[in-house]
């Protein structure tokens, strides 16, 4: 447990330096990595909180009302995660929700890279007009390639056990940056002051049962049955037992996850009868938060299967999602 007190609150970097020193034989090379995206997410996070002035809102092609033509805040977000992860040393390319196909940086510097990333830039952009909370996901592979050739898609196409790391940004009433290792999961918030990311929420664990639940409503009579019977009895348990359960659904994954991790709760994103496999994307949404939340002590299934062990065969394939305190998964796995 890192002790800190108010005047030595460790920064981002400090932090991965301070890890880097438990394993003498690292490169830093992730550490480096990390470092890479939190300077993307302070630029993303810039241009997110004045998403009203700066052109972003709106359809993107249009121009807004300072005549200036709209660049959708995802794109934005997508050219700056890969302008930071090409620059820097430790990626040798990425796979990205904003693009069909992979990117390979192929240059004689990442191709020595040993990782790629995956990454979802703005998850819930479609939020940003109503100024709800937004997020970034990744997810960050040891290349199955040996560095000093060209990544290939068989790097992208990992289960997401073999994740080394994975995290997420959270640009809300703060911006905040949450990722985990093997190690542990720790949340570090932006000090705009000096534009770092400051540890506050070390040591981050999922409690193991939750009172809340987080689904779409809307599309109740589109589940499965035991997603149905699930959700009645736990409305019939509130009506003799009030208070017992309360629901929370912002429809942004990121924010919904966040509560979720920090509080305990179970976020359900099921199949329906018109999209059986689902809505969120396997490799960039559902993979990065499977391994978060069981290094933090909760759980993450598609229904049948732990998230973590799905083999993808394609970059932008779906699943069903159930995921949070490992009771509350549990239980809601006895119904499916
Ligand atoms: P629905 C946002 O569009 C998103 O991809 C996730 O952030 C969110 O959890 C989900 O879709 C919400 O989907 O169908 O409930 O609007």
């Amino acid at each position: 447990m890192l002790v800190q007190n108010a005047t030595q609150i460790m920064t981002l970097d400090e932090f991965t330096v301070h890890q880097l020193r438990l394993f003498p034989h690292a490169t830093g090379e992730l550490s480096h990595l990390l470092r890479d995206i939190g300077l993307a997410a302070k630029r993303i996070s810039a241009d997110a909180i004045k998403a009203g002035l700066v052109g972003v809102l709106g359809e993107a092609g249009l121009r807004n009302v300072q005549g200036e033509d709209v660049k959708k805040l995802d794109v934005l977000a997508n050219e700056q995660l890969i302008a930071a992860l090409r620059k820097g040393v430790s990626c040798a390319g990425v796979g990205s929700e904003e693009s069909d196909q992979v990117l390979i940086f192929d240059d004689h510097k990442s191709n020595q890279s040993k990782y790629v990333v995956l990454f979802d830039p703005l998850d819930g952009s479609s939020n940003i007009d109503n100024n709800i909370s937004v997020g970034t996901i990744f997810g960050v592979y040891r290349r199955t390639t040996a560095p000093g050739s060209p990544a290939t898609d068989a790097d992208f196409l990992q289960p997401g056990t073999r994740q080394v790391a994975a995290g997420y940004v959270l640009y809300g009433t703060s911006t905040m940056l949450v990722y985990g290792t093997r190690r542990g999961v720790n949340g570090f918030t932006l000090d705009p002051a000096i534009g770092e990311f400051c540890l506050s929420h070390p040591d981050i664990t999922c409690p193991s049962n939750g009172n809340t639940y987080s689904i779409n409503h809307g599309n109740f009579f589109q589940y499965p049955a035991g997603v149905r019977h699930y959700i009645t009895d736990i409305q019939r348990w509130n009506e003799f037992n009030p208070d017992s359960y309360t629901e929370r659904y912002v429809g942004s994954m990121v924010a919904d996850l966040h509560r979720t991790l920090l509080k305990g709760g179970l976020f359900l994103y099921p199949g329906t009868k018109e999209r059986p496999e689902g809505k969120l994307r396997l490799l960039y949404e559902c993979n990065p938060f499977a391994f978060l939340f069981e290094v933090a002590g909760g759980l993450a299934t598609s229904g049948p299967s732990r998230i973590l062990d799905i083999i993808p065969t394609k970059l932008h394939q779906r699943t069903p999602l159930f995921i949070g305190s490992k009771e509350m998964v549990t239980e809601v796995s006895s119904y499916l």
